[in-house]
């Protein structure tokens, strides 16, 4: 992680990383979340499943486990523009918790919602909010942050995922009414307090979970949205919850990622500076 990051993540509580993937390695990650949305129901393979469950091949929702799908996709959770940020945030004892595929599309039915127009959410509020963000030793400490893969652009004005920058650090609950609902009730009116975030295909989104962030509808009708959500927690907090058959496709290094340990105990998967996923299959 270099100063300027720390910097960044640490006064916003996100980072926002460029072009970390490109050329063929974006193409082959591209092409393997298409064949998942595309695959026939009957044709999935052991432990894929979607919310909604029904969903149909194609429809916008969430692909479950898709980092799992192909290994040009499971590489992401290890990926070296992220890597060292994994190992920081949980001075180098992380578990990889889940790889959730996410498509959204243009959905003329979607329903306004209320006061909270973008649906703003962190893990401050609710059951998560012993969350932590912490800096010790000039080294900063999370406790649950997700990296967001994009595998298609976003551009200005298309909507997608908004942020309140420097809200991780928040000491009082977010007023339910902080935004104003625009015209058609579903996203907020225009505001200086969320920024907008408009990542291209290959870039890479790491928030911490205190952060407080929301969507806004997906505007175009002719492009979609497709990003992992690459979940990471300490080793030593929570349980992995990694069903069975998605385990065992898993390489060596990204299957002790995904396991509980000790506090204390040094994973081999982090005494490597940069993850090479043994082939497998
Ligand atoms: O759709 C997004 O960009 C954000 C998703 C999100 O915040 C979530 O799944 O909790
Ligand atoms: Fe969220």
């Amino acid at each position: 992680m270099t100063p300027e990051q720390r910097y960044l993540f640490d006064v916003t509580g996100y980072l926002h990383i460029k072009s970390a993937v490109t050329g063929d390695a974006l193409k082959t990650a591209q092409e393997a979340v298409d064949r998942y949305i595309h695959m026939p129901l009957d044709e999935r393979p052991e432990g894929f499943t979607t919310r909604p469950r029904d969903l149909e091949p194609g429809k916008g929702g969430r692909y479950e486990h898709g980092f799992a799908f192909d290994r040009s996709l499971e590489a992401m959770t290890v990926h070296p523009a992220i890597w060292p940020l994994v190992k920081e945030f949980t001075f180098d004892m992380p578990r990889f918790v889940s790889g959730t595929l996410t498509l959204e599309q243009h959905n003329p039915d979607r329903q306004p919602m209320g006061t909270n127009p973008a649906g703003l959410h962190c893990a401050r509020e609710g059951r998560h909010w012993l969350t932590r963000y912490e800096v010790k030793n000039s080294q900063i400490y999370c406790n649950d942050f997700v990296a967001f893969f994009y595998l298609t652009d976003v551009q200005p004005g298309d909507g997608g995922l908004i942020v309140i920058p420097g809200s991780h650090k928040s000491q009082f609950e977010r007023p339910e009414d902080l935004l104003t609902p625009g015209p058609d009730g579903i996203d907020p009116e225009p505001d200086d307090v969320f920024t907008n975030i408009t990542p291209k295909a290959g870039d890479f989104v790491v928030i911490s979970e205190l952060l407080t962030h929301g969507v806004l509808q997906w505007r175009p009708k002719d492009r979609d949205r497709r990003f992992l959500i690459l979940r990471y927690r300490p080793q030593f907090e929570g349980r992995s919850g990694m069903p069975e058959p998605i385990f065992e496709r898993l390489s060596p290094e990204v299957q002790e990622l995904t396991k509980t340990a000790s506090y204390g105990q040094i994973k081999d998967v982090v005494k490597q500076d940069v993850v090479q996923l043994s082939d497998c299959s």
